[in-house]
């Protein structure tokens, strides 16, 4: 099968030219401002763009949770992924403390093998042993180079700083990349605790039970942990100020530290846990919505190049497992989804309202994803041999908001009423067509798993920075 898509503005996060683009079989074969090969669907783009499929570094599909798994499991997931222009997604393998790190990681291949777009996983350790290191070496050699680690969730999945110091001397030795969760997970438990014994349980409580000072004293601390380790960092969901500015510290010093905000933290704010009971509970995730202070210095650390990427963190519920915390915020599920809203979002809010620029966007939500996960320049760039994962954005359609037309599973939306312009005409993945005009080919092959690179062989994008002070992650 050969597809030609002719006369549409092709946007990279370093070029915008007018050009028609050749698939055959999975690849892009040709970019050129004019091709004249035949081709056996030809799609006209003109006044359309051509953009890099998204890579969603942060999902959590049918993640386990003590209210039930979250609403959505990899197909409906990935449905509402390819919807929105994402065609490849990175979730999480977490196994249960005792659990061997390699048997999580086969079974998690297996629930996700229903999934329509590409994926991958990181893997996070919940412990540390020899055994975990011997793991983590071994998912580096399969293809699995990233390991998340939470300074949360203590009583569950989250780790000491003396666990997270052996892991990330681990992940480093063996070149891979360290992410980290960064809140303060005991200090965390003392104010949860102290409010609930007075009482306060409404979801306000939940927020101010993880102040954005905890978020940004444990930053701090990943990083020093990463500069001893010598180990690259990449900071997940990043939603405070004063963590960006231990983040820009450390990058002007040359530390190899990328960070990735998601679009609820750049949109929503605290406000929202002041309106009632059933609308609360929506946002209740970790770490909370911020104030708008916090908003604006995540856009302004986007358009400097101090965040790097942006995934979603889409982790949804339904609002009847919500309400198994109305009358405690600590039974609350942490989590909301959003996988199909972030390139729209991101275009309208920040593209068209002057935050960003286009080729900013692309590199947060695709080539960024791509460089820092070992998955460039297979994914993440439109050029020939890449994988011909392309979306045609029509930079004029309008859309509104809600749970009553999304694809996610979930009956909650925290957009609910968010008006959008620009939306995906075509979703094409793996020289496919998948999504043409909002209707999904119901011949679509499932996805693939993909295996990446290790930092070994990608470390140009992580090695300390010869030049402080002018940190430009990934740029080759
Ligand atoms: N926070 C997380 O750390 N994971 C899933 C969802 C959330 O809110
Ligand atoms: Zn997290
Ligand atoms: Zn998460």
């Amino acid at each position: 099968m050969s597809i030609l898509i002719h006369n549409g503005k092709v946007v990279t996060s370093a070029t915008e030219i007018i050009a028609d683009i050749l698939i055959e079989g999975d690849k892009i074969s040709n970019i050129a401002p004019s091709i004249k090969q035949k081709a056996d669907r030809i799609i006209d783009a003109s006044g359309m763009w051509v953009l890099p499929g998204g890579i969603d570094p942060h999902v959590h599909m049918q993640l386990p949770t003590p209210a039930g798994p979250s609403a959505d499991d990899f197909y409906s997931g990935s449905l509402a992924a390819l919807q929105g222009g994402t065609t490849t997604i990175i979730d999480f393998v977490t196994p249960s403390r005792g659990q061997s790190i390699i048997e999580a990681l086969k079974l998690r291949i297996e629930e996700a093998s229903n999934s329509l777009t590409d994926y991958t996983f990181h893997v996070s350790p919940v412990e540390w042993s020899k055994e975990v290191a011997s793991d983590i070496a071994h998912c580096i050699d399969m293809g699995f180079p990233s390991f998340k680690v939470y300074m949360a969730y203590k009583n569950s999945i989250g780790i000491d700083d003396n666990a997270l110091y052996h892991i990330m001397h681990t992940v480093a030795q063996n070149g891979g990349l360290v992410l980290a969760h960064c809140e303060l997970g005991d200090d965390i438990e003392v104010l949860r605790d102290f409010y609930a014994t007075q009482g306060l349980t409404s979801p306000k409580y939940h927020a101010l039970s993880r102040p954005a000072r905890y978020e940004a004293l444990a930053v701090k601390r990943a990083i020093d942990l990463a500069d001893q380790t010598q180990c690259p960092l990449y900071i997940v969901h990043v939603s405070a100020a004063d963590s960006v500015k231990h983040i820009v510290q450390a990058q002007k010093s040359g530390q190899p530290l990328f960070a990735e905000t998601c679009p609820q933290y750049l949109l929503l704010d605290e406000t929202l846990y002041d309106t009632e009971l059933l609308s609360a509970l929506k946002y209740v995730m970790s770490p909370p919505l911020r104030s708008h202070d916090d908003r604006e210095a995540l856009w302004k650390a986007i358009a400097n190049g101090n965040i790097q990427a942006i995934g979603t963190d889409h982790c949804p519920f339904l609002l009847k497992q919500k309400m198994l915390g109305n009358h405690d915020f600590r039974k609350v599920p942490n989590g909301a989804g959003g996988v199909e809203h972030r390139l729209t979002l991101l275009y309208t809010y920040g593209v068209l309202e002057d935050r960003i620029n286009l080729s900013k966007l692309v590199d947060a939500y695709s080539t960024q994803p791509a460089k820092l996960f070992g998955l460039y320049p297979q994914k993440g760039e439109l050029a020939i041999g890449s994988d011909a994962d392309i979306i045609i954005w029509d930079p004029n359609a309008q859309g509104s908001i809600s749970a009553a037309n999304h694809y996610s599973k979930s009956d909650l939306n925290i957009y609910e009423g968010f008006k959008t312009v620009g939306e995906p005409l075509y979703v094409i993945k793996n020289g496919v067509i998948a999504v043409e005009r909002g209707n999904l080919n119901h011949n679509l092959p499932v996805g693939k798993l993909i295996m990446r690179r290790s930092t070994k062989t990608t470390s140009h994008y992580y090695k300390r920075m010869d030049n402080p002070g002018s940190f430009n992650c990934g740029r080759v």
